[in-house]
């Protein structure tokens, strides 16, 4: 827990070996797929995908190499090669898998973006990343392409004409020869203050990812493993996709939405002995009572996680009378790459605790033994990130004078060293496990005509954790009526799609400034839930 910082070299160095490619590196890909082909393995399943309609597929090692190799070899043809970035906006199908190994065996940098994005927040990250490609589906792109591009940018479209025979046409290509330090996956994580922030990883971000699925999920080769995260989502890349795959485990996938009964039909026809999920998930199962759990035989079930959001006592419990154990919490970040607090499986689990550093990791509070501080974590390790893309300032704010890496939650820590997860430090918002920035929202809503300011909370909910609020103050002589607020909610869904627009609009004559001019946002969520207002020193005179 404790353990001194050549101890941690050391630690990461024996675990980077196994997943040292024979040319001296680390390519994630190589030792997410490829090692395992090589090591004879190839005919294991990788991934099981169910479909939407209820279809099936199963690719194996070896299917996903050729996948993968095929799609390395378009973009090497487009002339997309080492360092470029190549987005994907896909919906849960085999060649979302692909794709996003055939960038990472290329050398690109891998970049998810949320389906359920709408233009101006692709528009904003694409811009960012600098993106040289993105691999989506017609329908998708049709809907939602943003006006402005990146130059040079190709659109690939993976059921346009001509698509599989011009992959089929191709010899996949190897992997490149990348080392750890090279960049491979862009995700994009929400600022309060500012637009969203690029989080780098490089390929040695591998070895922890490994690691954690191997000692925080207890995952083993062979294991049948469900991670229920969006592809857009830094949980969907390392425990959807890539950790899983490195310890030789088989991927299930469901393509369909949120449903209770096939939930349960899926655990227990693919026999998932570790599953992955969300307290927001979990929440909506325990709404669709314990019925269901028991009309199904989920004996192959080993070991259930939670990731995202504070994962309540009640939904731990609820665990061991639809699951015969209880839930076990994990936490980490965008920027952590891997986790990094987790109980493991054959701890007892203590409800309300989010459990121990992993193996490999240091982490504290910074306060008073037993009080409430911020969460921090001793670098180096090899999935922390190599900083916000073309933002240096935010990445060295990361740090402590004295070289802690600070996550910007506040926790605390039992006698027995069980971290406690108190809340954030900031104004970001976590609905349904997936951060918003109030920044991107309000952006948005002070394009209508009607806005003059815009202040974004999350107010708490008994589901979904946080849902999107805005508290609007509109222009001299404008009526704030329910026209209005269902005009201002349907802008924000047109332009910031589904997964970040607002669920409600309040109207206010004013909102609160500190003397500086900032809304003070913790202010307003204080008011609205009629919370103690805190230190309002900074308050401008006459806000409200
Ligand atoms: C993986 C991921 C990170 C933020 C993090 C914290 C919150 C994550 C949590 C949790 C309470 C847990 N968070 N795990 N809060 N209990 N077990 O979620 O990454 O989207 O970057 O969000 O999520 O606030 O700082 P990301």
């Amino acid at each position: 827990m404790t353990a001194a910082a050549p101890d941690r070299a050391a630690y990461w160095a024996a675990e980077a070996v196994p997943l040292t490619g024979p040319w001296g590196g680390v390519n994630m890909a190589w030792a997410a797929v490829d090692r395992h082909v090589a090591a004879g393995r190839g005919d294991r399943p990788a991934l099981r995908w169910t479909g939407r309609d209820g279809a099936t597929a199963t690719l194996s090692y070896a299917d996903l190499s050729e996948a993968s190799g095929r799609f390395a070899a378009l973009l090497r043809g487009l002339g997309v090669g080492k360092g470029n970035v190549v987005a994907s906006l896909l919906p849960r199908r085999p060649v979302l898998y692909a794709a996003a190994l055939g960038a990472l065996r290329a050398g690109c940098v891998h970049a998810p973006l949320f389906a359920a994005f709408g233009p101006e927040p692709l528009r904003l990250r694409l811009t960012l990343a600098g993106a040289r490609a993105v691999v989506t589906t017609s329908a998708l792109w049709a809907r939602k392409a943003p006006a402005s591009l990146p130059d040079p940018f190709d659109a690939l479209l993976v059921d346009g004409e001509g698509w599989e025979d011009r992959l089929a046409a191709l010899e996949p290509a190897p992997c490149v020869s990348t080392g750890p330090d090279d960049p491979a996956l862009l995700h994009f994580t929400s600022g309060t203050t500012g637009a969203p922030k690029g989080a780098l990883h490089g390929h040695g971000a591998i070895v922890a990812q490994h690691a954690t699925a191997r000692d925080a999920l207890g995952l083993r080769a062979g294991d049948v493993f469900w991670c229920t995260a969006d592809p857009g989502w830094v949980t969907g890349t390392v425990y959807g996709l890539l950790a899983p795959l490195a310890v030789g485990a088989t991927l299930v996938a469901d393509e369909g939405d949120f449903d209770p009964a096939r939930w349960y039909a899926l655990l227990e026809r693919e026999r998932v002995s570790v599953w992955y999920t969300t307290p927001t998930a979990i929440r909506m199962l325990m709404r669709a009572g314990l019925d269901l759990p028991r009309r199904h035989d989920l004996s192959a079930l080993r070991h259930v996680a939670s990731v995202g959001e504070p994962l309540n006592a009640e939904a731990v419990t609820w665990g061991e009378a639809a699951f015969g154990r209880p839930i076990h919490d994990t936490w980490w970040q965008t920027e952590t790459g891997a986790i990094m607090l987790a109980t493991p499986p054959g701890q007892p689990v203590v409800p309300g605790t989010l459990g121990f550093p992993v193996p490999g990791i240091e982490a504290d509070v910074l306060a008073q033994a037993g009080e409430a501080g911020e969460l921090v974590l001793r670098p180096p390790w090899p999935s922390m990130f190599q900083g916000y893309l073309h933002d240096e300032a935010h990445s060295r704010a990361c740090f402590t004078d004295d070289g802690w890496y600070r996550s910007g939650d506040l926790a605390r820590r039992d006698p027995d060293g069980r971290f406690r997860f108190v809340g954030r430090a900031d104004d970001m918002i976590k609905t349904s496990g997936h951060l918003v920035g109030p920044f991107e929202v309000e952006s948005v809503l002070l394009e209508h005509p009607a806005v003059a300011e815009a202040a974004v909370i999350g107010r708490p909910d008994p589901v979904a954790g946080e849902v999107v609020e805005a508290f609007v103050a509109l222009k001299a002589g404008v009526v704030g009526d329910d026209a209005l607020a269902r005009d201002l909610v349907a802008h924000a869904r047109r332009r910031l799609g589904p997964a970040l627009a607002p669920r409600a609009i309040a109207f206010a004559d004013s909102l609160p400034h500190t003397r500086s001019g900032k809304i003070l946002r913790r202010l307003l969520k204080a008011r609205e839930l009629g919370l103690p207002e805190g230190d309002t020193s900074t308050l401008q005179d006459g806000g409200r």
